[in-house]
């Protein structure tokens, strides 16, 4: 077998990045190792920046977001006992995001590629990565029992944090950069009415987060120990203890109901660094993680794979490398900024076990500080919103 480019991971990013190649006339075949179904089961992201919108809008993948997305202008923040408040993006920065969960982002892509008859493997076991610092490169893997050979000019490496691709680039050519938190989050879905603003909750039981999908689909957050097992937490417990950290007043307001589905994810934030080797591009979760705090991961992989995109749209159309060849560090600057206020929110917002009195105070100045500055409102709105997506030179 033969293409363009062999897209390794039919997640958000390699769908996507697929979608786009073939609106410009560049073949690519998608190597995913789970069913359709199985990737369609994940439910994870639901923030997207406007960025983002954006780019879904210019490749025709907006249809039925626009139908049924929730349209909304930023984020509120509570906390014990004190005053709350909202970081208004539309105001600051004249930008809206939208809640569209990555399920249904999922299905657009899924849905755009059989309307074009799009090559997508799906259960392709043992993928390995070949000659990939040659200019022919090849991709190996094993279908329906048989193993097959994909030729390609480039390898995409679109399979999330636990792919094969980061790990093609040579240990000595990597930079990896690392913090995993003592925490994660549980995560609860439930067909209830959400609460009217996606709410940010530091308490000293700790972080909780109430966020939505539609008006009748509601998505709830609480931090808990990183040993912790979902079994110990049937749904009663979890709206008990969700109620427990929410002001009087938002926790009366929040409907509960049966979960229809229960998660628990670590947080973490990583960077590798460079996102490229030889003919190998990194995309999305497989080059960085970030804690979900500041609801960045989509939107990270969606900018991305804009940027490999339009460098693998330059070389087919005018044979230029210069895009490529800077791939990596313009990916890089704004995956640092979105890397630096999730880890930033993530600081502000949950309690450390172990922090000291000092750190304690530090968080609640941080807060007090956010909460009354204008200015300090409109910096985070600003990167709240993620960086606007560089002009190509
Ligand atoms: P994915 O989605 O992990 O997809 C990678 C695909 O590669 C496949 N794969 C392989 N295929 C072939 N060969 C191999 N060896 C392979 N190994 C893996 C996998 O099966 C999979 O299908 O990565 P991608 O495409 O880079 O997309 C990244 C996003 O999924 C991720 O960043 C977000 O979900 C993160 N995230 C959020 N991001 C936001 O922008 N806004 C949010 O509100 C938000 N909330 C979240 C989140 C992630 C969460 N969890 C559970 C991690 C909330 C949660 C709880
Ligand atoms: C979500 O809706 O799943 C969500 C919202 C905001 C976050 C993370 C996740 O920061």
């Amino acid at each position: 077998m033969r293409t363009n480019v062999a897209v390794i991971g039919g997640g958000p990013a390699g769908m996507l990045l697929s979608e786009i190649l073939h609106r410009h006339g560049i073949k690519s075949m998608v190597i995913e190792r789970q069913s359709r179904d199985h990737v369609l089961g994940r439910i994870r992201a639901g923030v997207l920046e406007p960025t983002t919108v954006d780019v879904l809008r210019t490749n025709g993948l907006a249809e039925r977001m626009g139908r049924e997305g929730l349209p909304h202008d930023g984020m509120k923040i509570v906390w014990a006992g004190r005053e709350s408040f909202f970081i208004d993006v539309k105001q600051h920065l004249g930008k809206r995001f939208m809640t569209y969960g990555q399920t249904n982002i999922q299905e657009d892509l899924f849905a755009a590629a059989d309307r074009r008859g799009a090559a997508v493997l799906s259960e392709a076991q043992d993928v390995q990565l070949m000659n990939v610092s040659s200019e022919h490169p090849f991709v190996k893997f094993r279908l329906n029992g048989e193993m097959q050979q994909l030729d390609c000019d480039f390898i995409a490496g679109c399979d999330g944090f636990h792919g094969v691709s980061r790990a093609s680039i040579p240990r000595d050519v990597r930079r990896e950069f690392e913090k995993v938190y003592p925490f994660g989050w549980l995560g609860v879905l439930s067909k209830t009415p959400p609460l009217p603003d996606i709410t940010y909750c530091n308490h000293p039981r700790g972080f909780a987060l109430a966020s939505m999908r539609n008006p009748q689909l509601s998505r709830y957050y609480i931090q808990v120990p990183v040993d912790t097992r979902i079994e110990d937490w049937p749904d009663e417990r979890f709206w008990t203890e969700l109620k427990l950290r929410y002001p009087q007043e938002l926790a009366d307001a929040i409907v509960t109901g049966p979960s229809v589905e229960k998660s628990i994810a670590p947080l973490r934030s990583f960077v590798t660094e460079p996102m490229q080797y030889g003919r190998l591009f990194l995309a999305g979760d497989s080059a960085h993680i970030v804690p979900p705090t500041g609801a960045k991961g989509l939107n990270l992989a969606v900018s991305d794979v804009f940027y490999l995109a339009r460098a693998l749209e330059a070389f087919y159309a005018r044979g230029t490398t210069e895009l490529l060849d800077s791939y990596s560090q313009t990916a890089l600057r704004r995956v640092w900024s979105s890397v630096r206020i999730s880890w930033y929110l993530t600081t502000l917002l949950h309690r450390f076990p172990g922090a000291s009195e000092f750190e304690q105070r530090a968080q609640e100045y941080e807060l007090e500080y956010v909460r009354s500055s204008h200015h300090a409102q409109v910096a985070l709105a600003e990167t709240y919103a993620g960086l606007p997506l560089e002009e190509a030179e």
